[in-house]
């Protein structure tokens, strides 16, 4: 899988890219994700990437032209056209159903939006998808960007233990997760819950399953109504027992 983010602010794209895991998965070739400064595609003599709206308003809104050139450079040097998101607010809600889909697509060009926006021709002629990753609004659509680039890396063959990558969505699927512990058995006078303790490896799946399903219950009524209804992604319907 290949990414490519187009911003204005590739210094903290590379920042969050060279840490942790997608930073280790970047390292092993796992994973290729670039960034590209739309800057260096102006033609602007002062190299401005940004312009007062038509008809009055707030603020800057991000010329087409170096969008467009930059996009196009990149699909010059990489021989073909990938699909090209807008991380936006009136998007389409990210989920996880859609970060395997994407997951599985050989290239993407993710663009993030600055200022107040993007001139809308630009969205019109060359955008495919937008994106939300929620009701709210930023500052700039990096953020998003990079959300989306560690949900998609996660997925990818070899950079989570094989299981790790599926964990919300093969075994407890579409439910929060359990609870978990790890040493000391007692910390501050709280005890670890005897049944993780004594072994029985039966026993402990069921109370990891009936722990997901009290704390989806409790906390998020509306994953299990979606869960129950199969809107979850692919595989086994969950049994809520009601
Ligand atoms: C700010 C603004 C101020 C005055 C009048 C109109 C305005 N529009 C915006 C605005 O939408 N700014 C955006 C900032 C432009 C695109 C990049 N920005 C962004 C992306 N903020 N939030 C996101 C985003 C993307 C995906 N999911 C959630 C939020």
């Amino acid at each position: 899988m290949k990414i490519e983010i187009m911003t204005l602010f590739p210094a903290m794209c590379e920042a969050v890219l060279g840490e942790s895991i997608i930073g280790r998965a970047r390292a092993q070739g796992l994973v290729e994700i670039h960034t590209r400064n739309i800057r260096d595609y102006t033609k602007d003599k002062h190299r401005r990437v940004d312009d007062a709206p038509f008809g009055g308003g707030y603020g800057m809104v991000m010329q087409a032209q170096p969008i467009a050139d930059c996009f196009r450079a990149l699909c010059a040097d990489w021989g073909s056209r990938p699909r090209l998101i807008y991380l936006s607010p009136q998007g389409k809600p990210l989920t996880q159903q859609r970060c395997k889909e994407l997951a599985r697509l050989p290239h993407l060009a993710l663009l993030c939006g600055h200022y107040e926006g993007v001139d809308e021709r630009v969205l019109e002629a060359l955008v495919d998808e937008e994106i939300s990753i929620g009701d709210y609004v930023l500052t700039g659509g990096e953020l998003p960007a990079l959300v989306l680039a560690d949900a998609i890396t996660r997925l990818l063959p070899g950079v989570l233990a094989a299981d790790a990558a599926y964990i919300g969505e093969s075994h407890y699927n579409g439910l929060l997760e359990h609870p978990q512990y790890t040493r000391p058995a007692v910390w501050e006078a709280r005890a670890v819950p005897e049944v993780l303790l004594n072994g029985n490896h039966a026993l402990q799946e069921q109370w990891r399953r009936e722990q997901a399903l009290e704390r989806t219950k409790r906390k998020r009524p509306d994953l299990l109504r979606a869960a129950e209804h199969g809107e979850w992604a692919a595989g086994e319907r969950i049994e809520t027992g009601d």
